[in-house]
């Protein structure tokens, strides 16, 4: 198999083709992965095809199915290692094979154990195959995918505004619209891709957000806003807090019956007035005392339940929490121009003391949005199935 050695510029240009149509899947593939395929013979492209829908077909058979007999001696550009497994659908390593492709360029290989190994059959059956092209950006589209094959949470991405020196709110507490219209509608945008939107008990007792997508003025009753879910130990959420009012979205709170092994005496009839209000309330018996197993027990529910990508959205304590438990994939931090020289911090309780033990960050993206900065980062760490490499 090579490694890239046999990739040029055009094949960079051909991937970029096949990543752009598997940017076009939408939350709909979860837990799949979104994935693109581009099939090209004599310079021109005979099929496209991207991956919709879980369960639906992979993105090589949309392709192929498009190209029909131009799939002959064509290269199949994909964003994703080519599966060899009868899953939901069949091998598309033996449908590529059937179509007569002779050369497959792929991104990234796939990190799924079940599904690997389309590569080597391909190549068992004397196509030329290669990985690599366009990685960095074929890896983006697939993150919470990875994180779920692997791990079996959900993905996490983390999202904070903040000034320009560091502050989310004065030091009287005031907080209101640090960030601009625009900023707060990307926000929207990233709530509405989410399966969740994620907060602690702090903020909503805080700053009683509605969590909503749109407004509630613009959403139809048979058309919900993503799950809110409020992280909350100790039961302290309201029943009137605006979280809790589920004609707008459904709302989830997850919490432990026992704080340290105590029973707390008024934790039923909290519990039992939040689900009156509509509120769906989970006590994990998992991890008493332990913000980190706590928190990975959220996740893995959360994913268990079908919230395959969620949006933390503060505060101070849980954002540090995540991070403090290796739970953040990616940080959305939005940072307006302005400063405020002091007031609340955008981490509360880190727990770092010397630079070594810092959080290393990878920024993918910095964009202007109105006034605002939007930088988009992962937490560094080494992705293991994917080549670091990008043409
Ligand atoms: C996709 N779409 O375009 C490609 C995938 O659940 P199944 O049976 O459809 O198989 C999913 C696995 O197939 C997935 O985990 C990944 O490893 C591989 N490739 N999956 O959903 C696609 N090419
Ligand atoms: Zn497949």
């Amino acid at each position: 198999m090579t490694f890239n050695e046999s990739a040029s510029d055009v094949d960079a240009q051909w991937m970029a083709q096949a990543i752009a149509a598997a940017a076009r899947g939408g939350r709909a593939v979860r837990p799949n992965p979104r994935v693109g395929c581009v099939l090209v013979r004599d310079e021109t492209v005979v099929g496209v095809g991207f991956h919709a829908a879980v369960g639906g077909p992979h993105a090589e058979a949309v392709a192929l199915r498009a190209a029909a007999d131009a799939a002959r001696g064509a290269t199949a550009y994909v964003t994703l290692e080519p599966c060899a497994h009868h899953g939901r659908t069949p091998p598309c390593a033996d449908a590529l094979i059937g179509a007569g492709v002779v050369r497959v360029v792929c991104a990234v290989l796939d990190p799924n154990p079940v599904a690997a190994g389309g590569l080597a059959r391909l190549a068992a059956a004397g196509i030329e195959v290669c990985v690599g092209v366009g990685a960095a950006k074929a890896h983006r589209l697939i993150e919470d995918f990875v994180v779920g094959a692997l791990q079996k949470r959900a993905y996490v991405q983390l999202k904070l505004a903040a000034t320009l020196d560091g502050y989310t709110a004065a030091s009287d507490g005031s907080s209101r619209w640090i960030t601009g219209p625009l900023a707060r509608q990307r926000v929207h945008a990233m709530r509405a891709f989410a399966d969740a939107v994620v907060v602690g008990s702090g903020t909503v007792l805080a700053d009683n957000p509605r969590l909503d997508v749109r407004g509630a003025d613009a959403m139809r009753s048979e058309d919900l806003g993503s799950l809110r879910v409020v992280l909350d130990r100790r039961l302290r959420t309201p029943t009137d807090a605006a979280v809790c009012d589920v004609a707008i979205a459904p709302t989830r709170v997850y919490t432990c019956a026992m704080q340290s092994g105590v029973a707390d005496p008024g934790f039923a009839q909290r519990a039992a007035a939040l689900a009156q209000a509509g509120v769906d309330v989970i006590a994990l018996d998992a991890a008493h005392g332990d913000d980190a197993a706590f928190l990975l027990a959220v996740m893995r529910d959360l994913f268990a339940r079908g919230q395959f990508a969620v949006l933390c959205e503060g505060g101070a304590t849980l954002a540090a929490a995540l991070l403090r438990a290796g739970l953040v994939d990616r940080l959305e931090l939005m940072m307006a121009p302005k400063l405020l020289g002091g007031g609340r911090p955008l981490l509360h309780g880190l727990g770092i003391e010397a630079i070594d033990g810092a959080v290393n960050l990878h920024i993918d993206d910095v964009s202007l949005v109105g006034d605002d900065v939007h930088f988009s980062a992962r937490i560094a760490r080494t992705l293991a199935s994917t080549p670091d490499l990008e043409r």
